[in-house]
C-alpha cells in the first residue's frame, strides 16, 4: 500500500524537463522582406524552396504583423512582447530601454544557453551595420544573450561583425556567414547537452544590395537593383535550406522551434513588386507596411497547416513561454501579444486581444477583420477598414459603420494612453526610464571613436557612400 503510494506520488511530482526534453528555439529574421516575396505565395520571378518546404512542415500564417513598420521597433517587439512605443524604440535606430524584460533574459533564467547572429540595431545608433564595440552600453549581452556575433545595422557581403566585442571581417554572403556561425554555436552548446535559444536577424534583402553573380544570373532581366535584391533572397533561402538539414542531421531538428518573418513590409521602386496586392510599404501602418510572411516550424508539436489567424511579432514572447515552459513572470506585466499555442492546436480562430500599432505619429488597431487607422494619432481622424471585404484598404467604411468605428476608436484611445504611461516608465519597478547616454538616433559616423576607422574603411563598397558623405560634411572632401 505505501509502496502504491509512494509511486503515486512520484507519479504526480511535476517532472523536470530534461535538456533532451527542453526544445531548441531559433528565430529568424528577414530585414525588409514584403508580403508578396515567397515562392508559397508564387512571387513571379522569385524562388524560395527552402522556405517553401518549411511552410509545408508547419504552420504558415497568412496574416502575420510585424509590430511596427520598420526595422529597430519591430525587433524591440520581438524581444519584450510589447509595442516599441513602450520600449523606447520610437523609430529605427533608437536604443531599446534596458529595463525592459526580454526573451533571451527568460530564456537564460529557464538554463538555455543564448546567442545572437547578425542585425542588432537596438543600440541607438543609425547608419549601415557597423561593428559594435564591446564597450556599447546597449550591445546584445547587455539584453539577455550570452554570446553574439552581431553589427549594428544592415549588414552585406564581407561584413565585418563583431563577436562579443571582437572585431572581426568574414567573406561571403551575410546570411550564409550568420547561420553557419549559429550552427556552430548550436552543436557546441548541444554537445553540453544545453539546449539553446538563438536569434537570427539576418540583414536581407536590405539595401546596398550586393550578391553573387550566380545568384543574380536568373534575374538579368531585372534592373540592376531589383536582381541583387532578389539575389539577396536567394542567398537567404538557401541559409534556410542549410540551416534545417544541419538540424536534421544533428538530430534536433524535431524538437527544435524554428520561427521565420520579416521585420517590416517590402520595399517600393524594386520590380516586381515586394508586398502582393497590399497597399503601402514599409514604414506604412497600412498592410503592405506590417503584413509579413511568417511560418513556424517545430515537427515533434505542430502539424503542417496554413493559418489565417491574426498574429504579430508580440505573440513570439508568450508563445514560447507557454511552449518552453518559461517563468510567467519572466515578461513585463503590461504586454501586447498573447500565446499562439491554441491557434496552433486548432482550438482558437477569432483573436479576443486586438493588435495595436503605434509608429511616429501613425497608428492601427486591428481587430480581426476590422482595422482602424490614423496618420496622425493628436488628429483623432480614423479610416476604418474590412480586410475580408477590401483587402487592398481601398474603401474607408468609417462611417458606414458607426457602431464598429466607435467601439474601436474607444479602445485603441484607452490603449494609446496606456502606451503614453508607458513611455514615461510607469511599467518599470523604478516608475522611470533610465537615461540613456547619449542623445537617441545617433549616427556612428558623427561619432569619434568610429571615425578613427575611416581610412580603413573608406573604400568598403558598404561604407564608401557614408564615410564619404560624413567627410564632405566635415569639409574635408
Ligand atoms: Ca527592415
Amino acid at each position: 500500500m505505501h509502496k502504491l503510494l509512494l509511486l503515486l506520488a512520484v507519479l504526480f511530482l511535476p517532472l523536470p524537463l530534461t535538456a533532451a526534453d527542453r526544445p531548441n528555439v531559433i528565430l529568424v529574421m528577414a530585414d525588409d522582406m514584403g508580403y508578396g516575396q515567397t515562392g508559397y505565395y508564387n512571387h513571379p520571378v522569385l524562388k524560395t524552396p527552402n522556405l517553401d518546404a518549411m511552410a509545408a512542415n508547419g504552420i504558415r500564417f497568412d496574416r502575420f504583423y510585424a509590430g511596427a513598420p520598420n526595422c529597430s521597433p519591430t525587433r524591440a517587439t520581438v524581444l519584450t512582447g510589447r509595442t516599441n512605443d513602450r520600449t523606447g524604440v520610437h523609430n529605427h535606430g533608437y536604443a531599446i530601454n534596458k529595463q525592459e524584460k526580454t526573451v533571451a533574459q527568460a530564456f537564460q533564467k529557464a538554463g538555455y544557453s543564448t546567442a545572437h547572429f547578425g542585425k542588432w540595431h537596438l543600440n541607438g545608433l543609425r547608419g549601415p551595420g557597423a561593428p559594435i564595440f564591446k564597450s556599447d552600453a546597449h550591445h546584445p549581452g547587455h539584453l539577455g544573450f550570452d554570446y553574439w556575433l552581431s553589427v549594428t545595422n544592415f549588414f552585406d557581403m564581407n561584413p565585418i561583425l563583431s563577436r562579443n566585442g571582437k572585431w572581426e571581417e568574414h567573406g561571403g554572403d551575410s546570411s550564409e556567414i550568420v547561420v553557419k556561425e549559429a550552427l556552430d554555436y548550436i552543436r557546441g552548446q548541444n554537445d553540453q547537452g544545453k539546449p539553446v535559444f538563438i536569434v537570427i536577424w539576418y540583414g536581407t534583402p536590405h539595401s546596398p544590395f550586393m550578391a553573387y553573380d550566380e545568384d543574380a544570373k536568373q534575374f538579368s532581366q531585372l534592373q540592376q537593383q531589383s536582381k541583387n535584391h532578389y539575389a539577396e533572397l536567394v542567398a537567404m533561402d538557401r541559409s534556410i535550406g542549410h540551416l534545417r538539414k544541419e538540424l536534421r542531421d544533428f538530430g534536433i531538428a524535431d524538437n527544435t522551434i524554428l520561427w521565420f518573418n520579416s521585420d517590416n513590409g517590402g520595399l517600393p521602386r524594386i520590380n516586381p513588386g515586394t508586398v502582393g496586392e497590399l497597399r503601402g510599404f514599409k514604414n506604412s501602418v497600412y498592410e503592405g507596411g506590417l503584413r509579413v510572411p511568417c511560418v513556424v516550424e517545430w515537427p515533434d508539436h505542430i502539424k503542417p497547416q496554413v493559418s489565417e489567424y491574426p498574429a504579430c511579432t508580440m505573440d513570439i514572447f508568450p508563445t514560447l513561454i507557454d511552449y518552453a515552459g518559461l517563468a510567467k513572470d519572466s515578461i513585463n506585466d503590461l504586454s501586447d501579444g498573447l500565446s499562439l499555442a491554441d491557434v496552433i492546436n486548432g482550438e482558437d480562430t477569432r483573436r479576443t486581444k486586438p493588435i495595436g500599432f503605434r509608429h511616429t505619429g501613425r497608428a492601427a488597431w486591428l481587430d480581426n477583420n476590422y482595422k482602424l487607422v490614423t496618420l496622425k494619432v493628436e488628429s483623432r481622424q480614423y479610416q476604418l477598414f474590412d480586410l475580408a471585404a477590401d483587402p487592398q484598404e481601398k474603401q474607408d467604411i468609417l462611417t458606414e459603420r458607426p457602431d464598429v468605428a466607435n467601439r474601436m476608436i474607444a479602445e485603441f484611445e484607452a490603449w494609446n494612453a496606456s502606451v503614453e504611461r508607458s513611455r514615461t516608465g510607469a511599467d518599470y519597478p523604478s516608475g522611470k526610464v533610465d537615461p540613456f547616454p547619449r542623445p537617441q538616433q545617433t549616427n556612428w559616423l558623427a561619432l569619434p571613436e568610429y571615425q578613427k576607422f575611416f581610412d580603413e574603411w573608406k573604400d568598403r563598397p558598404d561604407f564608401k557612400p557614408y564615410i564619404d558623405r560624413e567627410l564632405k560634411s566635415q569639409g574635408k572632401k
